[in-house]
């Protein structure tokens, strides 16, 4: 009888499976995804400083995710001997990365810092509902709002304030990234690393030292005065350029900020393997530059296969040179002369 019972448990498993599994390969079907459950404790989102950003997922089952984001409005440096006083998701620009996989249940805190002026909120461009999540999120300085959503598209999505007025809130930092794995997760690779570009429109010139206040006309005009990865010039160059060994695969998640321009997002001396194309679920192959879009994203990932600096641009290239659009992935290990050979 125990016999029958497993294998009849065990068909029953059998076809569980069969029902389930090609929803859950399938790409993009929020309607297939809406129904994969949820199981076990609840876990809490780790906070992890970009460039960096948490471990992959892998192939655990969906979960409830407690994420916990905090607004903050506070002076940092924007560039060498220059500051401004921005305004972030958990202190840094881009905010925290946010990792779950498709069917997780988000239980998103977002608190407004006692010491802010400005209410607050998120929209996160991964949220099938209005606003993203907006208006659920308003949040007053020393408030905390709650607010819980369901993961139905895998992909790279941009989330930001959208607190009135909705461009001073991106134009001061408000912006960040948020990944839904399809189920199984990414192909694993060496390295992952997180960039965000985003512009900043100061009533100085660039590089006109003290603390900056924004304005406004250059922010109808589009015409920025930075245009930077990580929320500063130079964030990802010298001490901070990011670093991978050669015969490493890298795959770096790119978003765009905005407020305004599309990046034109590039590294020299390097071709991308595979693009994510704007962070969805349709793959390109061997990309020298990929665009993206104001409050758009895409996972670009590249084979490193010689020793030395790849310098990475918004290809837009004033920006990278005079703008400060500009980052470095340093590569070390052997050299291998019949890839890329000087001869005189
Ligand atoms: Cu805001």
């Amino acid at each position: 009888m125990k016999r029958i019972v497993t294998c009849f448990t065990l068909a029953l498993l059998t076809l569980q499976a069969c029902k389930q599994n090609p929803s859950e390969n399938s790409s993009a079907k929020s309607e297939n995804t809406m129904d994969i459950a949820v199981s076990g404790d609840a876990i809490n989102q780790s906070i992890v400083n970009p460039p960096m950003l948490p471990a992959p997922i892998g192939d655990r089952a969906a979960k409830k995710v407690v994420v916990r984001l905090e607004a903050t409005e506070e002076v940092g440096e924007l560039a060498d001997g220059v500051t401004y006083k921005f305004w972030t998701f958990n202190s840094t620009v881009p905010g925290t990365f946010i990792r779950i996989r498709v069917g997780d249940e988000v239980e998103l805190h977002v608190t407004n810092r006692s010491d802010s002026v400005m209410p607050h909120n998120i929209d996160l461009h991964a949220v099938n509902g209005p606003g993203g999540g907006a208006e659920a999120t308003n949040v007053a300085p020393g408030k905390e709002a709650i607010f819980n959503f369901k993961a139905l598209n895998p992909g790279l999505y941009v989330y930001h304030c959208a607190a009135a007025p909705v461009p001073l809130h991106i134009a001061n930092g408000m912006y960040g990234l948020i990944l839904v794995e399809p189920a199984g997760g990414l192909p694993k690779v060496d390295r992952e690393y997180y960039v965000m570009q985003g512009e900043f429109y100061t009533k100085g010139k660039t590089d006109e030292k003290g603390l900056q206040e924004f304005d406004q006309d250059k922010g109808v005009d589009e015409r920025p005065t930075y245009v930077v990865f990580n929320g500063k010039k130079n964030a990802l160059m010298g001490a901070n350029a990011l670093e991978a060994k050669v015969g490493e695969t890298v795959r770096f998640f790119v978003g765009n900020g905005g407020p305004n321009l599309v990046s034109s997002f590039h590294v020299i001396g390097e071709i991308f393997d595979r693009v994510y194309v704007e962070g969805g679920s349709k793959i390109n192959e061997n990309v020298q530059t990929t665009v993206i879009p104001a409050g758009g994203a895409a996972i670009v990932e590249f084979k490193v296969e010689e020793p030395g600096n790849y310098i990475i641009v918004d290809h837009s290239i004033f920006r990278a040179f005079n703008k400060g659009a500009i980052g470095m992935l340093k590569v070390t290990g052997e050299k291998n002369p019949k890839i890329y050979n000087k001869v005189q």
